[in-house]
């Protein structure tokens, strides 16, 4: 049957379970009390519950990848549902899937294990997210890249040389050449040298760096930076269609203040929206223009002009986002009740003609009446935009707590909705693309208090969907989200094709082994190899033979082809817990310690028999 057909046979039944539910009182306690006095309420919260509801078995239809913040993975939700499906631990470890624990996946987080993760970003091509991959920003000054083929993380690149604090990242260009960075905490480059303080206005710097992609492999690589005044950059998109070939970061504390930064970096009326041309950085560097510094082409834009200027922007903007046509930048003073509409093809007339009011540094600055559109009456604390398919822009008010839409162009504002509590980022339906498809939107909420089953001081995150396919907003859903959603991106399930295996004939690892036969432990000096086949329901070999100092090095295969056949390989008294996908080969190394008998064991739940799939290291006394 098709989902649609399902979807009207299932309307009638549900609504009406759902509204008798209602008018007995019989809805969740956690309904917000307002249905239960009106019936008009009532029926809105049936239509909600109707456009989030997805029959068991059915699938959602699009993907929202949520950043997790500090917790440094992405969290994968289905949407209308809102229900979390899987966890993509990407900066920190995740026993759940043994991410951390194997060789590889170790030698990738290095000696770090948190990040700070806040811009998932899509690969792209024309400007359309194409489903290959998805990049991820870390404040440790690194990006790292997930597969969608299989969902994992594939590369973990930085810490990037002279890069502090990378907040304005990990942004792409329409054609994924780069993901874009750029430092929040500027720091004297090159990065290593200590100076004081009191320095600061003239000896530090900030730093926007273009990481390069491998068009085929995803392969990321540090390509060049540009050295800038010490300002704090924020947040960043690219250019696409009109502008496409510039970049642009917002930027506080374009004071240089040190201190006490939420008076000092607020004195002045305006900070700046950084404009980079960087297909003309690009060329700079092939030229051999730029310094080496730590290992990286660092361009000093006072030597090349042309690659970098400043648009004025309201006092301590957060957010900047380019419309889906490219031709407006929308950026906003987080503190101000407007935000404002640069317009591209002024931007360029005014660097044309030299309109500038003075310089940073030697960076000019752009006339801010010469380059705005418009300034946007939206509501109070603008952070945030992201678009609709005609020309709808929706804007984040952290301070009213509210999402307002407004239209491109004729910059009236028609709608606003309140949302619960205080939100960040918002992300629609494939709304940072050129081509938006409306439909949802997604408030990303910093509080979430009361609306949620109490569970103490730590509180979780709320993110609420809204219905954006109607001229006004309507609030479908509260979902309570993993720490701490940033930014996400919400792409149609259509364009993502993961397998469910890994093929056998695709595995290239040397320590590879099919058949049970091939299965042992064999010795070289005090290096030990145990070759392990995983299939349910046995872990051979089931005993491993070592002497106390050896260096063990076990790779174990899962020999599964079939869909959701796990195991897991856990070793007791040891920090090893590994999880072997069906196809995957994983291979962790440690060293064996005190004598004893120590069991191993599949903590992957696989079989009827999954108990017994179990066996012994066992650690002799050095002879
Ligand atoms: Cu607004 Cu880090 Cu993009 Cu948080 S950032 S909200
Ligand atoms: Cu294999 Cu549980």
């Amino acid at each position: 049957m098709s989902q649609k057909k399902k979807s009207i046979l299932t309307w009638g039944a549900l609504g009406a379970i759902l509204i008798a539910g209602i008018l007995t009182g019989r809805c969740a306690p956690t309904a917000p009390k307002s249905a239960k006095k009106s019936p008009a309420g009532a029926s809105d919260m049936a239509v909600a519950a109707m456009k989030t509801y997805v029959a068991p078995g059915d699938l959602d239809e699009y993907y929202f990848f949520a950043s997790g913040g500090h917790s440094g993975q992405i969290y994968v939700y289905g949407v209308p549902s809102m229900r979390h499906i899987s966890t993509i631990p990407v900066f920190t470890p995740y026993p759940a899937t043994g991410y951390g624990f194997d060789d590889e996946s170790r030698a990738m987080l290095g000696n770090l294990s948190w990040g700070d993760a806040h811009h998932p970003a899509l690969s792209e091509t024309g400007g359309e997210y194409d489903g290959r991959w998805l990049f991820i920003n870390d404040m440790n000054a690194r990006v790292a890249r997930i597969d969608l083929r299989d969902f994992k993380t594939k590369q973990i690149l930085g810490p990037i040389p002279n890069v502090s604090g990378n907040h304005g990242s990990a942004f792409v260009t329409p054609n994924t050449e780069y993901s874009m960075m750029a430092t929040r905490f500027s720091i004297p480059i090159p990065k290593g040298t200590a100076v004081p303080v009191d320095k600061y206005a003239t000896e530090y710097k900030g730093i926007l760096c273009a990481v390069k992609i491998d068009p085929k492999t995803g392969e990321m690589s540090p390509a060049w930076q540009i050295q800038t005044p010490p300002f704090d950059w924020d947040l960043g998109d690219a250019g696409k269609k009109a502008s496409e070939g510039w970049m642009f970061w917002t930027c506080y504390n374009s004071e240089r203040a040190t201190g006490k930064l939420e008076v000092t970096a607020s004195q002045r009326d305006r900070d700046y929206i950084a404009a980079v041309d960087w297909k003309a950085a690009e060329k700079a560097v092939a030229e051999g223009k730029g310094d080496l510094i730590n290992g990286i082409k660092v361009l000093d834009p006072t030597k090349v002009p042309g690659i970098l200027y400043l648009m004025p922007c309201g006092k301590s903007p957060h957010g900047v986002d380019v419309s889906p046509d490219g031709k407006y930048i929308i950026g906003s003073g987080k503190l101000q009740g407007v935000t404002t509409a640069f317009n591209f093809e002024k931007i360029m007339t005014a660097i044309k003609n030299k309109d500038f009011t003075g310089d940073e540094d030697g960076i000019p600055v752009l006339k801010y009446e010469s380059i705005k559109d418009a300034e946007v009456p939206v509501g109070l604390g603008p952070l945030h935009t992201q678009f609709g398919p005609n020309g709808e822009a929706y804007t984040s008010l952290f301070v009213d707590s509210a999402i307002a839409k407004w239209k491109l162009g004729t910059w009236e504002v028609i709608d606003k909705i309140p949302v619960s509590y205080s939100v960040g980022h918002l992300t629609a339906a494939e709304g940072d693309s050129v081509s938006p498809d409306g439909k949802y939107l997604i408030s990303l909420n910093k509080l979430s208090h009361g609306r949620h089953l109490n569970v103490g001081p730590s509180q979780p995150e709320s993110s609420q969907l809204i219905d954006i396919s109607e001229e006004k907003m309507k609030l479908l859903y509260d979902a309570f989200t993993e720490p701490e959603p940033h930014y996400a991106q919400l792409i149609h399930r259509d364009k993502i094709k993961p397998i469910e295996v890994y093929p056998k004939e695709e595995n290239k690892h040397p320590l590879a082994i099919w058949d049970v036969k091939d299965a042992g432990v064999t010795r070289k000096g005090n290096e030990v190899l145990a070759k392990v086949v995983l299939v349910r329901s046995t872990i051979t070999p089931e005993f491993i033979e070592v002497q106390e100092g050896d260096t063990v090095k076990v790779a174990m295969t899962n020999i599964e082809q079939t869909t959701d056949e796990l195991h897991g390989w856990g070793l007791l008294d040891y920090n090893i817990n590994i999880v072997v996908d069906p196809g995957e080969t994983k291979v962790v190394t440690f060293k064996a310690g005190k004598p004893g008998v120590y069991p191993y064991y599949c903590t992957n739940f696989c079989s009827a028999l999954h108990q017994e799939m179990q066996g012994y290291l066992i650690v002799k006394p050095k002879a």
